[in-house]
């Protein structure tokens, strides 16, 4: 008796069942004595991976969830300084406004007040200039500097009537302000511009010993040319 059947029968019975994989090992039984059949035999050990396949790759896949949301982060730097609030009431700062500006315009009414009763005392005449003096002798650079500190000018006559003007309130002899000390021979008013009227005492100016520049108003209101360096009274002149 032969234990193991002939290698052609053998390849026969492999080829029949791998035909059919439904066939059950009983139905493989019956069309091939070789093999034999067990019974609630376990499973075997896992396998170990196998390589990857040879096939195509396949398309990438769509993208995954969102992740969860990540830890708080540190701080910032501070910002840049603000700018400097409101200082108090609103309110109460209008009002002090409102009683200053009362007080400025009762102010400014009191001055008004007071210019017209000073120009009153002095003299002043409605469209006529007003001539003031201290009664101070003086050089006529310091006639100019007072005149000028009281937002004046020295004491010009355009006319008779402002020459006469003049002499009233002088009293005595009074610096003009007239010169030539810019151009000899040349009178001047300190204001700028050449004479447009004059009264000359006779033989006068004559720009006397080591020269007279300045001129004076003497008795009578003539007019005398003088040193400048000399001290006469102080006469200045406002607008009308
Ligand atoms: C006389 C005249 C004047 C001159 C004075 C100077 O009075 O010559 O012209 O200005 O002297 O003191
Ligand atoms: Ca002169
Ligand atoms: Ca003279």
């Amino acid at each position: 008796m032969l234990l193991h059947p002939p290698l052609p029968v053998l390849l026969l019975c492999v080829l029949g069942m791998s035909a059919s994989k439904s066939q059950t090992c009983e139905d493989a039984l019956k069309s091939c004595s070789v093999i034999a059949c067990g019974r609630d035999g376990r499973d075997g050990p896992k396998g170990e991976k196998g390589d990857p396949g040879q096939g195509l790759r396949g398309l990438q896949g769509p993208p995954g969830k969102l992740g969860p949301p990540g830890n708080v982060g540190a701080p910032g730097s501070s910002g840049p300084k603000g700018q400097k609030g409101d200082r108090g009431d609103s309110k109460a700062i209008e009002a002090k406004v409102a009683t200053l500006e009362a007080e400025l315009r009762n102010l400014k009414s009191e001055l008004e007040h007071t210019k017209k009763l000073h120009a009153f005392s002095m003299g002043k005449r409605s469209g006529k200039k007003l001539f003031v003096t201290n009664h101070e002798k003086m050089p006529f650079s310091k006639v100019k500097a007072l005149c000028t500190e009281l937002r004046g000018t020295v004491a010009i006559p355009r006319n008779a009537e402002e020459n006469n003007a003049i002499r009233e309130v002088a009293k005595g002899v009074a610096f003009l302000g007239i010169t030539d000390e810019v151009t000899e021979g040349q009178f001047m008013y300190v204001t700028g511009g050449k004479l447009t009227y004059s009264n000359w005492k006779k033989n006068e100016p004559n720009d006397h010993g080591s020269g007279e520049d300045c001129v004076i108003i003497v008795d009578g209101g003539v007019w005398n040319d003088i040193s400048c360096q000399s001290s006469f009274l102080a006469v200045c002149e406002f607008p009308a």
